[in-house]
């Protein structure tokens, strides 16, 4: 029988070879593919998120740690049946247009991932029209936008002044985040919040929709 701390250390050791065989000999035992998310990879992933917050794990840890859990994840995902895992909401994130940084991007994608919300990423160099498209055709309630240049951070402005055209900016948080962020800046274009690292940005989204 496969116990499922065994996967959960796994994930945490970034070790993808481990989880796939610990994932597939889980399902051959057929264990329920929510079981396997909600109780193993997810929280191997979010020990990791509090070890990189604490700066016991550092970035290329922590993506392999992701990159083990995506390997798990792909095994189960096909056999989900609609709506077993249940989804905190959905989260369109990406980074701004202008913008080719994405590692940040993508762990604070994970991050939310492996939090239960349902992620759509839209990758880099997003503009403001893509971001609106997005939450108006996924119903997101957040939208995550990411910034690593000084120089593309008023990116950000612009794309809340679009979602505000647009009849969105009710409906929808906006949070911001990447290394020239801050929360005075935040504040000065209107978003709903900043984190300053992606175990932040989860714990701060899970209270803007609490
Ligand atoms: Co560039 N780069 N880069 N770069 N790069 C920086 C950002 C820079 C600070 C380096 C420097 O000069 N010291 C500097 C910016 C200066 C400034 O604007 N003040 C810079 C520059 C100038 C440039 C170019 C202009 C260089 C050139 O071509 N002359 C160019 C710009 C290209 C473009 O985007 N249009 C450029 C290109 C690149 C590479 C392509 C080579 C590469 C990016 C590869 C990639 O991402 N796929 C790159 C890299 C790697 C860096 C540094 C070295 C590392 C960034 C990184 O990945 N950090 C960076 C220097 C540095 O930061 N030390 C630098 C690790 C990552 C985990 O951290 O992204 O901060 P970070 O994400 C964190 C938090 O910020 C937060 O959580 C993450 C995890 O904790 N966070 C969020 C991020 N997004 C969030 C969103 C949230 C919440 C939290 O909510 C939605």
């Amino acid at each position: 029988m496969v116990k499922l701390e065994d996967l959960s250390n796994a994930v945490i050791a970034g070790n993808d070879q481990k989880v796939k065989e610990l994932t597939t000999k889980a399902i051959e035992e057929k264990l329920a593919p929510g079981a396997i998310i909600n109780d193993a990879l997810i929280p191997g992933m979010n020990v990791v998120g509090k070890r990189f917050k604490n700066n016991e794990m550092f970035v290329p840890e922590v993506l392999m740690s992701a990159r083990a859990m995506n390997a798990g994840m792909e095994l189960v995902k096909p056999l989900l049946l609609g709506g077993e895992v249940a989804s905190k909401g959905t989260l369109v994130i990406g980074t701004v247009k202008g913008d080719l940084h994405d590692i940040g991007k993508n762990l604070v994608a994970m991050m939310f991932e492996s939090a239960g919300y349902q992620v759509i990423d839209m990758g880099v160099d997003t503009t403001p029209e893509d971001f609106a498209a997005a939450v108006k055709r996924h119903h997101a309630q957040v939208v995550g936008l990411s910034a690593l240049l000084t120089t593309t951070m008023l990116a950000m402005k612009d794309t809340i002044e679009v979602l505000k055209e647009e009849g969105l900016r009710d409906k929808v948080k906006v949070v911001i985040g990447g290394a020239p962020i801050s929360q005075d800046f935040a504040d000065e274009i209107g978003a709903d919040g900043f984190a300053p690292d992606a175990a932040s940005a989860t714990e701060l989204v899970d209270h803007l929709l609490s």
